[in-house]
């Protein structure tokens, strides 16, 4: 009997251990819930839930024994957890085997905007570079990055900073124990403090926007901006006047607003590193993170606490 629903797009091997482990029952969507019959839908008590539509209240009313959903991936801003919560659902996400993957994706980024790998890069399939090789880039080392949200990922992001003599602000709740980082309670002072600034906050209404216009322009004509995040935590519209503008140097932006649908201007301007949301897009990482999705989905069978809940 079918108790496990896998909704979303897998990768093969997630897909072939989803249906190998736990029998679960695949949709590509939330959107192909509600069409299924009654008797299917009651018996399932856990979902696998891999996707950016919102997981809402009324979606988990017509699974009405649902006990848990575990989400693949370490943000979990696409489930209504206060909805969860007062049904009595158990959401889980995929913290910590991730990190190391977003954190080296991010410097990768932030080092290819400031030394504008592109356009080299389009200067040696161009064929331009025998003409003229091009215009000179700007250092990144020993720059002063701020870190928005340091958490499991904005700290790691941190430490690799460390290496490349990078002197490190950061924005969170409250003042972490970290080796002479500067702490900012505001993200405005954070922006007004740095060279460079990079978002690691979790998605979802808490942060909606947390990154303005004003904050763009306290970062000024030299900054770099780097999104590993989520888009809805900067005002987009914003963030293309800033870039149109030359109000910041450059961004690198790894999520967007609307994806997979990327606004064009974002898409083609020269001074924007974008990456189709490639954070965690590696075999071993995807790997690691299926694993313990499903980890948590066989610890509601078996009746144990999840092991990594976020409403426990
Ligand atoms: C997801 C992510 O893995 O972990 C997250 O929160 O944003 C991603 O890395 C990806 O969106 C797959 O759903």
């Amino acid at each position: 009997m079918t108790q496990i629903m896998a909704i979303g797009t897998y990768h093969g091997m997630d897909e072939a251990a989803l249906s190998a482990e736990l029998d679960a029952l695949a949709i590509r969507s939330l959107k192909q819930l509600p069409p299924l019959g009654e008797a299917t839908r009651a018996k399932i008590l856990g979902v696998a839930y891999k996707g950016h539509l919102q997981f809402t209240g009324e979606m988990m009313d017509l699974l009405p024994n649902l006990r848990l959903i575990a989400k693949y991936g370490v943000g979990y801003d696409s489930i209504d957890v206060d909805s969860a919560t007062e049904r009595g659902i158990v959401v889980t996400n995929t913290p910590d085997v991730l990190s190391d993957d977003v954190a080296d994706l991010t410097v990768g980024m932030w080092i290819a905007a400031g030394r504008e790998m592109e356009a080299g890069i389009n200067a040696v399939r161009s064929g331009s570079w025998a003409r003229s090789g091009p215009p000179l880039a700007h250092k990144v080392s020993g720059r002063r990055v701020g870190i928005l949200g340091l958490g499991r990922i904005g700290r790691e992001i941190a430490d690799r900073l460390v290496a490349f003599k990078c002197r490190i602000d950061y924005f969170a709740r409250s003042p972490r124990d970290t080796p002479g980082w500067t702490y900012h309670d505001d993200p405005m002072a954070l922006a007004e403090a740095v060279d460079d600034l990079i978002v690691a906050v979790p998605g979802g209404r808490e942060t909606e926007k947390l990154v303005t216009a004003e904050m763009l322009r306290a970062l000024g004509p030299d900054g770099i901006f780097v999104n590993i995040s989520r888009g809805s935590v900067v005002d987009e519209e914003a963030l293309i006047a800033a870039l149109e503008g030359g109000v910041i140097r450059a961004a690198a932006l790894d999520v967007f607003l609307n994806e997979p649908h990327v606004d064009p201007r974002l898409a083609s301007m020269k001074n924007v590193l974008p990456l189709p949301h490639i954070g965690t897009a590696t075999v071993e990482t995807r790997n690691d993170m299926g694993v313990l999705q499903r980890k948590n989905l066989h610890e509601m069978l078996a009746g144990r606490p999840a092991v990594t809940p976020v409403n426990a």
